[in-house]
């Protein structure tokens, strides 16, 4: 049996889990699943990653030890963990002994080999992010390039692990391999880290204490990144006793990360690896952020969505499709309780819900909930059955690519195509007319292997609720397979069905929206006030300067302005813009009223093609930043500049 080895980021348990910790860790419990449902072995690994300064100050700032701290917040992670149905294999805490005693082991054997030495170290320190930057490094405001917080000198006698020996083979991993997924980063790591030299890493630390105390030189505790990365291996047994698999599932098949970890697992890791001679890992899968209000839901700027109350409402796996349908592997998602309601009603409670509702139903009204064995095929069936059986193969290319989005988005697909198949068989209509009896069983039979296959596939999802959808559709437990997903007629002709309850109830939005508001908002509050740790949105691809020339950008006078009827979000602004005029629709009216607008000039953006928003017509678009509460803040140029006036 081949085996597969996944793993999550061990998390800080510096403050409770929230909805993004959830989308790493309900993702890689989906691979697992899906893994384990495929016939591989596997091993799916998370943990806590439970050393360094901060948690150290924030024991003293709670007035308890560092290990009473942690063991408080590993139990809300592990709570979390079981009510979102996580199905991990081991669970790490980097205070257990035996990875203690094996980083211990591996940081002198670094040290043997030549690869770490002891030095000085000069360099800017950022406290909450726990990492010493170059100067190089710090971002334009010369603040951290993780978390743009200042950043403070410091100099201590450190030990060094040497990066250079390992450069043309990390830069060959990432650009000749399909390593880091997407592949789209590696230019940024090169250009970043590369190119201008990897630099020495400063891994001993002796400001503090709470971490793990280098054996031959004990005023040094071993830098928290290092005693990290290394609990991949360890977990399995490496260096240690505790557990015996290592050889079994090691390298890791998927590591999965967020970007903002992205540089030590694809440059720092693979560096300790080279130098202890182990097999590298073979896939980084890098995702985003989950944002709230534009900025990444962290702990530290207190944005956080805690994914309890959440679940409390919705369900748990409600929650879990949501995240998963709309993270794209590379790209950030933006939270909204607005998109996540409308998500879980449109696809599970009007889409997969009712399919399941309406074929039982019918099911039992027509035949008394057992179809007769009589079939007569029809228009529409083979389009409905090639599409359910060649569902499996689209599925596994994107478990295989770690697009969870888009193994989702073809799932439900065949969903769509099966209520649509309701209404082009008309099932209503036959169950009226005696001699169609066969006909309609067929329908419905059809319709019961799709919602067998798909729910098939959809429990490694979503494993709460799809076992009521096989009791309802009346499938066996030897009908749930993978095996079985990739063919039609597994179940009897015979089946008997079992009306249930609504599987996904329909929210009702507005209320719903309210309440969450008042919830979620209170939180959103917090941020506000931490907007030093504004997050600016990603950088664009690269482009050259003749696609920049083709935007053209100028200098405009509002001469009017009104909100636009029927629209809480728009106005329509009348400008001067140095060629006679033009109609702009803007959607700013949540933060500007029309008077904070007439006679400012403002920027537009003066060659976008017309569109009509709202029914009203807009030649262009203003030119606005994006604020740290969430707001967007209209660009007012110079007000001497003339209208018309070009920007280059
Ligand atoms: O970095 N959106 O731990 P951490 C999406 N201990 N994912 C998010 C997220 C968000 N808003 N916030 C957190 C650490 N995550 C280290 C890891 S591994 C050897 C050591 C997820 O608690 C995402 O997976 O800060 C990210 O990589 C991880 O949590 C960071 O968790």
């Amino acid at each position: 049996m081949s085996k597969f080895y996944i793993t999550t980021p061990i998390y800080y348990p510096s403050g409770n889990p929230h909805i993004g910790h959830c989308y790493t860790t309900v993702a890689c419990d989906s691979i697992a699943r899906y893994k384990r449902m495929q016939g591989y072995d596997v091993m799916f690994l998370t943990g806590t990653d439970e050393h360094g300064q901060k948690i150290e100050e924030k024991a003293k700032e709670k007035g308890v030890t560092p290990q009473q701290y942690v063991d408080d917040i590993v139990k809300v992670f592990k709570s979390l963990w079981s009510y979102m149905n996580i199905s991990y294999d081991r669970y790490i805490r980097t205070t257990d002994d035996f990875h203690v005693q094996a980083v211990q082991k591996i940081f002198k054997e670094l040290y043997d080999r030549g690869y770490i030495y002891k030095g000085e170290y000069k360099g800017k320190y950022c406290t909450p992010c726990e990492s010493f930057w170059t100067q190089s490094q710090l971002d334009e405001n010369g603040c951290c390039p993780e978390c743009h917080r200042e950043v403070k000198e410091a100099s201590e006698e450190a030990y060094f692990f040497k990066m250079s020996p390992f450069a043309d083979r990390i830069e060959k991993l990432l650009t000749e391999t399909d390593y880091l997924q997407p592949k789209t980063r590696a230019t940024e790591l090169i250009n970043n880290f590369i190119k201008p030299g990897l630099e020495d890493l400063c891994v001993s630390r002796t400001s503090f204490t709470w971490g793990i105390p280098v054996t031959f030189d004990p005023k040094h505790v071993v830098y928290v990144w290092v005693d990290a990365l290394f609990n991949y291996c360890t977990a399995l047994g490496y260096m240690n006793e505790a557990h015996d698999d290592f050889a079994k599932f090691w390298p890791a098949d998927v590591h999965m990360v967020a970007k903002d970890i992205m540089r030590f697992h694809a440059i720092i890791w693979p560096a300790m690896l080279m130098a202890m001679d182990l097999p590298l890992p073979k896939h980084l899968a890098v995702h985003g952020w989950i944002t709230f209000n534009g900025q990444k839901m962290s702990k530290s700027l207190g944005n956080v969505v805690d994914p309890f109350i959440l679940g409390e409402r919705y369900g748990a796996d409600a929650i879990r499709y949501h995240i998963l349908r709309e993270m794209a592997l590379g790209a950030d998602s933006s939270f909204s309780n607005e998109i996540m309601i409308n998500r879980i009603n449109s696809d599970l409670a009007n889409g997969l819900g009712n399919l399941v509702s309406r074929t039982v139903a019918m099911a039992a009204k027509y035949f008394g909930g057992t179809l007769p064995e009589e079939r007569e095929a029809g228009e529409f069936d083979d389009e409905l059955i090639a599409e359910a059986t060649a569902l499996r193969g689209k599925v596994d290319a994107f478990i295989d690519q770690t697009q969870i989005n888009n193994a989702l988005a073809e799932i439900f697909k065949v969903v769509s195509r099966a209520n649509k198949y309701i209404d082009e068989t008309t099932p209503w209509i036959l169950g009226k007319d005696e001699s169609k009896k066969a006909r309609l069983a067929t329908v419905l039979y059809n319709l019961l292997e799709t919602i067998r296959i798909v729910s098939t596939l959809l429990s490694c999802f979503m494993p709460t609720t799809m076992p009521k959808v096989w009791e309802q559709i009346g499938a066996q437990e030897s009908d749930i397979s993978y095996e079985n997903a990739g063919k039609f007629g597994v179940m009897p002709a015979n089946v008997t069905v079992h009306k249930g309850d609504i599987i996904f109830p329909r929210i009702d939005v507005e209320k719903e929206i309210d309440e969450l508001n008042k919830i979620i908002g209170g939180q959103s509050g917090e941020a506000e006030k931490a907007d030093d740790g504004f997050e600016p949105a990603e950088l664009g691809e690269e482009i050259t300067i003749d696609d920049f020339a083709k935007s053209d950008l100028r200098v405009a006078l509002v001469k009017a302005c009104e909100k636009v009827k029927k629209s809480k979000k728009l106005l329509c602004l009348q400008l001067d813009d140095g060629f006679g005029g033009r109609q702009v629709v803007s959607g700013i009216a949540q933060w500007y009223k029309p008077e904070d607008l007439i006679g400012k000039k403002v920027i537009i953006v003066a060659n976008l093609k017309p569109v009509k928003l709202c029914g009203v017509e807009s030649n262009g678009m203003i030119c606005a930043a994006d604020a740290p509460d969430g707001s967007a803040k209209v660009i007012f140029p110079d007000q001497d500049l003339p209208c018309g006036s070009k920007i280059r």
